[in-house]
C-alpha cells in the first residue's frame, strides 16, 4: 500500500508523504507542498495513519449542552450571523434565573459538560458571570463548566482592570474548569482587520489560552475557514497553535469552523465545498501532531459532513447538544435544531467503522458502548 502511494506522487510530495508515514513534523512549506498538490485520497489516508497513532480506533462524543446568556455584542465581526446591539428587537439578555432554569432542565441527565458562550455584552462583568458559574456549580457538581472564548474573557478580564492570569483564577475560584475554543478566527492579522477589526488579537488569544493552561485550565482552540483566508494563512494559523501547544500541552482539541454565509455581511463570498472541508480536516489532523483530537463541531458542518470528517481524521463527535445553541443557525448551517441522542451518536461512529467511547471535558472516558 505504502509503495503505491509513494509510487503515484512527484518526489517532492513522496518525502513528504513518507515524513508522514514516519511521524515527523512537517514545516509550513511542506504542508502547503501537501496541501496544494495531494489529492484527496492520499490526504484521507495520511491523516488516518495520524489519527490512529493517537487514539486508535476510538471516535470520541459527549453529552453536553450549551447557555448562550446573550447576543448583545460590542463586536461586529462581519461573519457573524448571531450579535446584535442592545436594544434591537431581535437581541435577548437572559437573566440569572433563566440561565439556571437552563441547567435545571438537565436535572437527572447524565451530562458532563455545559458550554457556556455568547457576545461581548457592555454591562456585563467578570462577578455576574463569576456568580452564574458559582450558581451553576452548586446545582451540579458533576458538570465541567466550559465556558467565555477569549474575546470574552479579554474583555471581562480588562474590564476588572486584572491580568489575564488574575481574571482567570477568578474565574477558576468561582467554578470555572476549562475554556472553549472561540474567537480564534483567522490569527493573520491583515486578513484579522478585515474580517473582526475589533476584538482580540491572535497574540492575546495566544495570551489568554496559555495563561489558562498555566492554572492548569484546558482549552480549545478554532479555526474559522472557508471564507477569503489563503491555504497558507490557514497553514500559519495552526503553526502558532502548535507552538503553544509545545510550551503547555494544554489544548485538548482542534475544531475548524467551515464559515457559514446566512444572515452575515461576508454572504457574497459563499461556502467551500465539502472536499475542502474534508482537506483541511485531514491538513489540521497531519500538521497539528502535538494536538490529541481534532474535533468536528456537527452542528455547524451538518451530521454528514461531521460523519464523513472521521475518515479525514476526526476523532470526536460534539455532542448531544440538545438544541441549546443558535449560534450556526442563525448562519445557515442544515441543523435547525441541533440534537442527537447518545444512541444515534454511537450509531453514526460504528458506521464509519470506529468503536465510540464516551469522554468528558478532558478525554476521560465516561462509558465504552
Ligand atoms: O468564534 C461565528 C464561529 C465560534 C460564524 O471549544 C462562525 O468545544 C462559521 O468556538 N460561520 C464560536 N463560524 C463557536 C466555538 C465552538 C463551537 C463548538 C465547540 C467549541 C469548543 C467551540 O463560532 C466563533 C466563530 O469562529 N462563528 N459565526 C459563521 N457565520
Ligand atoms: Fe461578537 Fe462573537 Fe459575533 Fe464577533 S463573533 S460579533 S465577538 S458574538
Amino acid at each position: 500500500m505504502k509503495d503505491l502511494i509513494l509510487n503515484n506522487t512527484d518526489s517532492e510530495l513522496r518525502e513528504i508523504t513518507g515524513a508522514v508515514l514516519e511521524g515527523r513534523r512537517l514545516t509550513p512549506d511542506e504542508a502547503l507542498t501537501l496541501y496544494n498538490r495531494a489529492d484527496l485520497s492520499l490526504m484521507a489516508l495520511l491523516a488516518t495513519t495520524v489519527k490512529r497513532r493517537k487514539s486508535g480506533d476510538a471516535v470520541f462524543f459527549n453529552r453536553n449542552f450549551h447557555i448562550e446568556p446573550t447576543n448583545i455584542c460590542i463586536y461586529n465581526c462581519r461573519f457573524c450571523s448571531y450579535h446584535k446591539p442592545e436594544g434591537d428587537p431581535d437581541s435577548w439578555e437572559l437573566s440569572e434565573k433563566e440561565i439556571l432554569d437552563i441547567v435545571r432542565r438537565f436535572d437527572g441527565v447524565p451530562v458532563t459538560e455545559v458550554h457556556i458562550t455568547g457576545g461581548v455584552h457592555p454591562s456585563r462583568d467578570i462577578h455576574y458571570y463569576g456568580r452564574i458559574l458559582s450558581a451553576i456549580r452548586n446545582l451540579r457538581p458533576d458538570i465541567s463548566i466550559k465556558a467565555f472564548s477569549a474575546v470574552e474573557l479579554d474583555y471581562m478580564i480588562r474590564k476588572a482592570g486584572m491580568s489575564y492570569t488574575e481574571g482567570l483564577t477568578v474565574l477558576r475560584d468561582y467554578g470555572l474548569d476549562s475554556i472553549p475554543g472561540g474567537g480564534a478566527e483567522i490569527f493573520d492579522p491583515v486578513l484579522r482587520r478585515r474580517i473582526c477589526r475589533e476584538k482580540a488579537d491572535a497574540e492575546t488569544y495566544l495570551a489568554i489560552h496559555e495563561a489558562a493552561h498555566m492554572l492548569g485550565l484546558s482549552s480549545n482552540a478554532t479555526m474559522l475557514y472557508g471564507h477569503a483566508e489563503t491555504p497558507a494563512q490557514r497553514i500559519d494559523h495552526m503553526i502558532r497553535l502548535r507552538e503553544l501547544q509545545d510550551r503547555t500541552g494544554g489544548f485538548n482539541a482542534f475544531i475548524p469552523l467551515k464559515f457559514r454565509r446566512e444572515n452575515n455581511r461576508m454572504h457574497e463570498l459563499g461556502e467551500v465545498p465539502v472536499t475542502e472541508d474534508m482537506r483541511n480536516y485531514a491538513l489540521s489532523r497531519i500538521l497539528l501532531d502535538n494536538f490529541s483530537h481534532v474535533k468536528a463541531y456537527w452542528p455547524a458542518t451538518g451530521k454528514n459532513a461531521a460523519l464523513m470528517s472521521l475518515a479525514f481524521g476526526a476523532d470526536d463527535l460534539d455532542g448531544t447538544i440538545d438544541d441549546t445553541t443558535r449560534i450556526y443557525s442563525m448562519a445557515g448551517s442544515e441543523e435547525s435544531r441541533p440534537t442527537l441522542s447518545t444512541t444515534e451518536l454511537v450509531a453514526m461512529i460504528r458506521s464509519a467503522g470506529f468503536r465510540p467511547v464516551e469522554r468528558d471535558t478532558n478525554y476521560r472516558t465516561v462509558k465504552e458502548w
